[in-house]
């Protein structure tokens, strides 16, 4: 019965097909109790409320699959061009709702269920949360993903099914424990294996030459290991369902134990540790974000799926249009940062060694179908990966590597570039041990090469790739992130959306550009008064959270002040900690100040090895916990450390916040996509000139978001010139005063952070002490704004209004138009 992906190429069209699912309560509630009974296997009167999620997934999945058969049919009968967007990372989070809103069956769920008692809002909560990517860049595979089905883009997800996601974060003791996921333990029902989909994958072994009498010589590999992916497909529901489309994800197999059992002549334990052996490679995502991870697993895990990926993308071609040369025709490969950057060399050597193409014309095509995206600047996060490592487990590509680089060398030396310019493209790093640059690699393997925000794209051609870019000065193009307004408005926030919908109509969910007519609502005080009272009932909700898990009670009526992402010293979650322990000291010896009350809210995980980050979370929950203690704060001041942040806390958090703190050093966030979903939620932004703050504020306007601290080329400057922040902090004595008292032992034992503390009187290599004034001021400004509720509410109005422009439909309409050549429905 179960609906096969692949059913359409392979089954004759005039097969019996099963009659479209009704949509009507009454139909979902009959389906609804079928699955409980015949799939699950319970009666309705003894089910538990898993059972319910389960069953009504599975019914819903009925619809999407009516839906994504579709949709795979109208792709191979058009031939319209496809976009396959490779990627480590996709943090998908929960998709019941998004594909009950997505399929506009909100209110028959509810009525279907509530025949049996059942509450969808609760059970949706025991869906967990699907949480395949560390941060950022995993939330805008997920979101481009669905954008791609809502404006009609045929788009195919690859990446890796993990057993074990990104890591659960318990704080124990104001520390951060990290304790393993396990999201498929209760099985999954959005996932569909595909074993009849399956590729080898070779790691290791020798290249021979072979020379057969008439022909050319050729390279072949022989890998000493070769291991199976094998696909498993999840439907993405795009907006109305008009487009499902697919998100592979490989997983790890032996490749037949009973073979592998032969081959060990009987040594079945060595063919079954063999097989363990295979599978660990889709075991556990790595928890670093914007860190190189470095470990040979991670190089096996970036090839095992773009190997996998390529050897499918090829397969389909080859069947549907029987010949290679048209490939960049009807395929378009995203590279989501460096992670799949292999695949340049892998596909020439599918090409050129599996498919017998000469080498100019298959380096055309790899670079006609590939393009990279940028996702950051920070040098300990640019993927290099040592020749040693790579020639052993690579030994092919590695040489078309060499090849690549030879004849771009050539390019440049023919375009009159000089010698410290060539090292400076060179795709080997010859200064600390000959490391391959992936970034280099994409780069050269690619038509166009794209940042996520104009300053960061700026900054590419000026730093990074700034000898590439004099090269090929035509392939870097800017594409600004953006996020989905379903789940970041729609389903996240059902009542501003019904608000939104009574106040302008239901078009804007169509096209978020609707939105703006909100604008002219600012000024109108009833609209506000229920715009603020929306934001009110999010804050109750998120107070009940706050008080249920950490048994700290906070006022809704005070400002929700909130840093959630993941915690780096760039981000300097540190400089809004300190900016709270100053406000604790300043409201304890200023009483006679009509200090507005704050809750500081806090939440994100650390990578497991980055010690500093560690130490940040630390301080955050000692600070809150001494502050929270502190009767002579009143309630004007509390802080908040949310354990476990992933994406369904942030779909309660971003509808809840007054304030949206996007602080980084500026120069360093390449874009950030947290702050689109506060701003879209009507929180305000207080923020740096980084990223896609800088367009936020052309779009909202300097009125209505709080700008501070030093450009990108005033911290550029500072570091070149190596201005600690010694004389800084002794010239502010709110500042040395906040530092004091961290030092001094006011929130744990004295010394716990003086690494942190020597480091800002040392370099200041992320500007917390030069920004710190700035900071502090904008702060007091925002307490004045905050006391007069419908200035506030007028800007908050103001931000919900002006940020349609930050939807992924937007992004994926530029990529679609500018990088992909491929159709979009509207
Ligand atoms: O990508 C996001 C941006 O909005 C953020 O500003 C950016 O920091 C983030 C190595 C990364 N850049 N680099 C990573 C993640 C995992 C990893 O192993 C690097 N993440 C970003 C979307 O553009």
């Amino acid at each position: 019965s179960e609906a096969s992906f692949e059913g359409v190429d392979d089954v004759a069209m005039a097969a019996p097909k099963p009659a479209p699912r009704r949509n009507d309560s009454a139909a979902l509630a009959k389906e609804i109790a079928e699955k409980l009974t015949y799939a699950i296997g319970k009666d309705p009167a003894t089910a538990r409320r898993h059972d319910w999620l389960e069953a009504t997934t599975l019914a819903v999945r009925d619809r999407i699959v009516d839906h994504w058969l579709a949709s795979n049919a109208r792709n191979n009968a058009s031939g319209a061009k496809r976009v396959c967007y490779l990627s480590m990372e996709f943090l998908i989070g929960r998709l019941l709702r998004d594909a009950i809103n997505n399929l506009g069956l909100s209110e028959a769920i509810r009525d279907a269920l509530s025949a049996y008692d059942v509450e969808i809002d609760l059970i949706e909560l025991l869906e967990p949360d699907a949480a395949l990517g560390n941060g950022g860049l995993g939330r805008l595979a997920a979101c481009f993903m669905e954008s791609m089905a809502s404006t009609g883009v045929p788009g195919f997800g690859y990446g890796i099914r993990y057993v074990h996601g990104f890591f659960r974060q318990e704080v124990v003791d104001g520390q951060q424990v990290e304790l393993p996921e396990t999201w498929l333990e209760h099985g999954n029902p959005w996932e569909f294996e595909r074993r009849e989909r399956a590729f080898e994958i070779g790691f290791g072994g020798k290249v021979t030459m072979i020379e057969e009498a008439g022909k050319p010589p050729r390279q072949v590999w022989r890998p000493a290991e070769r291991i199976l992916a094998v696909a498993y497909d999840t439907p993405i529901v795009g907006w109305r369902g008009a487009r499902v489309n697919t998100l592979r994800l490989w997983s790890a197999r032996a490749l037949d134990p009973i073979l592998l059992d032969a081959f060990n002549s009987g040594d079945h334990i060595g063919a079954l540790l063999e097989a363990n052996r295979a599978q660990s490679i889709t075991q556990v995502l790595y928890p670093a974000d914007s860190h190189l991870a470095g470990q040979e697993l991670r190089l096996r895990q970036e090839f095992f799926f773009s190997s996998a990926s390529l050897q499918d993308i090829i397969r389909h071609h080859l069947k549907r249009h029987g010949d290679l040369t048209t490939l960049p025709d009807k395929v378009a490969i995203q590279l989501n940062d460096t992670h799949p950057a292999v695949s340049v060399a892998e596909m020439m050597r599918l090409l050129i060694d599996v498919h017998a193409m000469g080498w100019d014309q298959a380096w055309d095509i790899t670079k006609k179908v590939f393009s990279y995206t940028n996702h950051t600047l920070l040098p300990e996060a640019l993927e290099t990966w040592p020749v040693n490592l790579f020639e052993r487990l690579l030994p092919r590509q590695m040489q078309i590597i060499y090849a690549i680089n030879a004849q771009i060398i050539r390019e440049a030396t023919q375009s009159g570039l000089d010698g410290g310019k060539i090292a400076a493209i060179s795709l080997i790093d010859e200064g600390s041990g000959r490391r391959v640059r992936m970034g280099q690699l994409a780069f050269v393997g690619s038509h166009a090469i794209n940042g996520v925000s104009a300053l960061h794209t700026e900054l590419m051609k000026k730093t990074v790739f700034h000898n590439l870019h004099e090269l090929y000065p035509e392939r870097i193009q800017n594409k600004t992130n953006g996020v989905t307004p379903r789940r970041w408005i729609m389903e996240c926030n059902p009542d501003l959306t019904a608000l939104v919908t009574e106040a302008i109509g239901p078009g804007f969910k169509d096209d978020i550009t609707k939105i703006k007519g909100l604008d002219a609502l600012a000024t109108d005080a009833g609209f506000r008064d229920k715009f603020m009272a929306v934001k009110l009932r999010n804050k109750q909700r998120l107070a009940k959270t706050i008080e249920e898990r950490l048994a700290i009670s906070v006022d809704p009526h005070a400002m929700f002040d909130v840093q959630v992402k993941r915690i780096h010293e760039y981000k300097r979650q540190f400089l809004n900690i300190i900016e709270a322990v100053a406000l604790y000291d300043q409201i304890r010896s200023h009483p006679e100040i009509a200090w507005q009350p704050r809750v500081k809210i806090f939440a994100g995980k650390a990578a497991p090895s980055y010690a500093n980050a560690k130490q940040i979370i630390h301080l955050a929950n000692d600070v809150a916990r001494v502050i929270n203690a502190d009767p002579s704060v009143q309630n004007l001041l509390k802080v908040v450390f949310l354990p476990n942040y992933n994406v369904s806390l942030a779909e309660q958090i971003m509808p809840a916040a007054d304030l949206s703190e996007q602080i980084s050093t500026a120069g360093l966030e390449a874009s950030g996509t947290g702050n689109m979903k506060f701003a879209m939620n009507g929180a305000l932004t207080i923020g740096t000139l980084d990223g896609a703050n800088v367009e936020m504020l052309e779009h909202i306007g300097e009125d209505n978001i709080f700008i501070f601290g030093l450009t990108a080329e005033q911290v550029a400057a500072r570091r070149a010139n190596g201005q600690g922040g010694r004389e800084i902090i002794e010239n502010s004595p709110i500042l040395k005063g906040a530092l004091d008292s961290i030092s001094h032992g006011v929130f744990s034992e004295p010394g716990r952070y003086s690494n942190l503390i020597d480091n800002l009187y040392g370099n200041d290599w992320w500007m917390i002490a030069a920004d710190f004034e700035a900071y502090w001021q904008t702060q007091r400004r925002l307490d004045t704004v905050w006391q007069d509720p419908t200035a506030w509410g007028t800007k908050a109005v103001h931000n919900t209004a002006r940020m349609a422009w930050f939807s992924s439909d937007r992004s994926i309409r530029e990529y679609a138009k500018d990088i992909w050549s491929a159709p979009t429905g509207a």
